[in-house]
């Protein structure tokens, strides 16, 4: 690199670097189209602005937020993809660790986002796939085609009311059989700021075909627990996480490792949990409560507010994921909205709280040895 380059590469990292937050508004749904139900909802994606049109006492209240991003009804799944996902990829590629947050009310396209459409009895790519299945298939395409020597490995996991799930564990040592073989999950300090999960099971894998089985063995899991457990799935978060090592040359032949991650968070719906935390009460009633969740929004709120100590350690979430809010991860969030009048008061809160959050600033580092 030129001194120019590395002199505006510390400039760069002595300011941070904002998360990217990106927002989708789907389309009414076939049942919303037939009950006319009416559209309060606006994105001009050109100019990366959201409008949400709020009647109150009779008058007519535009309200517009603008993002990194905006992605309207019509997007399709590649559009997000290519204009959004594809130049992180190609960042954990040269060896920064990403994160990608999907955040947003049950029923709103976070699961549609992050892993789309099922996959194809004739093996086909489906159309529809979400970040997930695309990401997978555009690092290999890329290795594969740079002939990179690599290597990489992926978790899966899932948090629900604040216990996690191996989604990756083999069946013998699923909790549901008997409580002697059950794994034993724990969050651990590695003594170096951050956490690891004890005893979570890393695949390593060589080709996309084999992380869309390992996908399709999570899921099966997930769904699994949700029934024998009686889980309500809109209260859990998954994290899909890729790591990939990559042997490389410098021009003086040296060697060099570098080192990415990719964690993929589908993260339980944000109903329930208020701006205020005025709903609290009575959310905390109904035994809807999500710690990591809630966490998460006061973590935010403390690191854009500057406002003291950053309550990282009050939940598992905000522990696994530490180093995205405010640390040297690159990281995106994805707020994903309903265009309905029915659901107006989440989304203004889904709207403000991805705003506030465009507030936080990382400070991503290579990882290279
Ligand atoms: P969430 O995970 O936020 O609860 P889902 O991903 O399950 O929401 O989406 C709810 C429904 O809306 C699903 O039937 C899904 O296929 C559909 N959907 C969501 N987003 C879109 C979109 N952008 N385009 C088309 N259909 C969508
Ligand atoms: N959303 C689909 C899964 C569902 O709920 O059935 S799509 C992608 C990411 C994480 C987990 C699953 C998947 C998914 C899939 C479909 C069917 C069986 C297993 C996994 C998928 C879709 C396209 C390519 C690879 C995986």
């Amino acid at each position: 690199r030129s001194g120019e380059g590395s002199f505006s590469g510390k400039h760069d990292k002595d300011k941070g670097v904002n998360v990217q937050v990106i927002v989708r508004c789907r389309p009414l749904s076939e049942d919303e189209v037939r009950l006319h139900t009416p559209v309060v909802i606006s994105c001009n994606d050109n100019r990366r602005e959201v409008c949400a049109v709020q009647n109150i006492a009779n008058k007519q209240i535009d309200r517009t937020f603008n993002f990194d991003k905006v992605f309207g009804p019509l997007s399709q799944q590649k559009d997000l993809y290519d204009q959004a996902v594809c130049p992180i990829v190609f960042e954990v590629l040269e060896g920064y660790n990403c994160t990608i947050f999907a955040y947003g009310q049950t029923g709103t396209g976070k699961t549609y986002t992050m892993e789309g459409g099922a996959r194809k009895k004739n093996g086909e790519f489906p159309s529809d796939a979400g970040v997930i299945p695309r990401a997978v298939r555009q690092i290999f395409n890329i290795l594969e085609s740079q002939n990179a020597e690599y290597n990489m490995k992926v978790t899966f996991l899932e948090l629900y009311n604040e216990e996690i799930t191996d989604l990756l564990a083999p069946e013998e040592c699923s909790k549901f059989t008997d409580d002697k073989s059950k794994k034993p999950i724990a969050l651990m300090e590695d003594g170096k700021g951050g956490v690891f999960v004890r005893g979570l099971e890393e695949e390593i894998v060589t080709t996309a075909n084999e992380i869309y089985k390992i996908l399709e063995k999570g899921s099966a899991k997930r769904r699994t627990a949700e029934t024998l457990l009686n889980k309500q799935s809109s209260r859990s978060h998954s994290i899909f996480s890729i790591t990939i090592h990559i042997k490389e040359c410098t021009p003086e032949g040296e060697e060099m490792i570098k080192c990415g991650k990719l964690n993929l968070v589908d993260l339980a719906g944000s109903e329930n949990i208020s701006r205020s935390g005025a709903r609290e009460g009575r959310a905390r009633e109904a035994g809807e409560i999500n710690k990591s969740l809630l966490t998460l929004g006061r973590v935010i709120n403390t690191l854009v507010e500057h406002s003291g100590h950053i309550p990282y350690r009050d939940s598992k979430l905000t522990r696994l994921l530490r180093d995205s809010l405010g640390g040297k991860t690159k990281t995106c969030i994805i707020a994903t909205i309903s265009p309905s009048i029915h659901c107006l008061e989440e989304t203004l809160s889904t709207l403000d709280y991805a705003h506030r959050a465009k507030n936080i600033k990382n400070k991503p580092e290579i990882n290279q040895k």
